[in-house]
């Protein structure tokens, strides 16, 4: 599967036109939406992420990067979603405050909305109490908090607290790089998954 080799090539050099042509490209070779995005765009991601931490590549390329992945995933998201056949329920989901990372969060969505789950996206940077409202507003039977930032997980306990009232109605779940399943048993989430796909999975244990 070369193609997928050219796609993270092309992500990790920040060309979105490139990704995406790359992307309908292993599509049409019949590369499943999932293949493209765990082994090619995810990866690819990975490999920017190790290069950040080692200070071989700055913020400049992080985000042509992260455009780049956006790119891929708007060709593939149509495909994710296609059978989403029946509402199996809400999910209401943001990125806890002070906390700027959305492309995982997007993924989760994108996977959860594939599931045919509807989702109620908060964005980033989300207070507790505009979790709390959304509960109010859009009734979800599922809440899930992302943090990527070591500095933002005690953020995520307290929006868990900050929904204490609701948690005969909603379940909660967690998840993002630095957390854990163990972290998550500590602030009192219902779960937590590694990764996009488990999400599905953790969405559908949970509302058995
Ligand atoms: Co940031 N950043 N960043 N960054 N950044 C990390 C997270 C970091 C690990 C890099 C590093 O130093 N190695 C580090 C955190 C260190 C720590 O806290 N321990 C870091 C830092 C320090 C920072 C800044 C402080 C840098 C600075 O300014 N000095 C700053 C903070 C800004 C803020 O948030 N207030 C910052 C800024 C940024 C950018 C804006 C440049 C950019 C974000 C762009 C965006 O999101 N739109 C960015 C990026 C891209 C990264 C890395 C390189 C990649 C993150 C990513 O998108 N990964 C990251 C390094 C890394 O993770 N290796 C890093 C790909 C994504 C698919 O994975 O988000 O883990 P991830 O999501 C996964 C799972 O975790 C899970 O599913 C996803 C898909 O499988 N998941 C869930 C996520 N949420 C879930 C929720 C669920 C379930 C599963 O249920 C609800």
């Amino acid at each position: 599967m070369a193609v997928l080799e050219e796609i993270k090539e092309a992500l990790m050099a920040g060309n979105a036109n490139k990704v995406k042509e790359l992307t309908q490209k292993a599509l049409d070779e019949g590369i499943t939406p999932t293949t493209i995005i765990n082994d090619g765009l995810i990866a690819a991601m990975n490999i920017i992420g190790v290069k950040f931490k080692n200070n071989e590549v700055y913020v400049p390329e992080v985000l042509v990067a992260a455009r780049a992945m956006h790119a891929g995933m708007d060709v593939v998201k149509p495909l994710l979603t296609a059978d989403a056949m029946e509402d199996k329920g809400t999910l209401v989901i943001g990125t806890v405050k002070g906390d700027l990372h959305d492309i995982g969060k997007n993924l989760v969505i994108m996977m959860m909305e594939g599931a045919g789950f509807k989702v109620v996206d908060l964005g980033i940077d989300v207070p507790v109490e505009k979790f709390v409202q959304a509960v109010e507003e859009h009734k979800p039977q599922l809440v899930g908090i992302s943090a990527l930032l070591t500095s933002t997980m005690m953020q995520m306990k307290k929006t868990v607290e900050g929904l204490a009232a609701y948690r005969d109605k909603i379940k909660i779940m967690v998840g993002g790089a630095p957390v854990t399943q163990k972290f998550a048993d500590e602030i009192g989430a219902d779960g937590y998954a590694p990764d996009a796909a488990s999400a599905v999975d953790l969405a559908r244990q949970l509302l058995a």
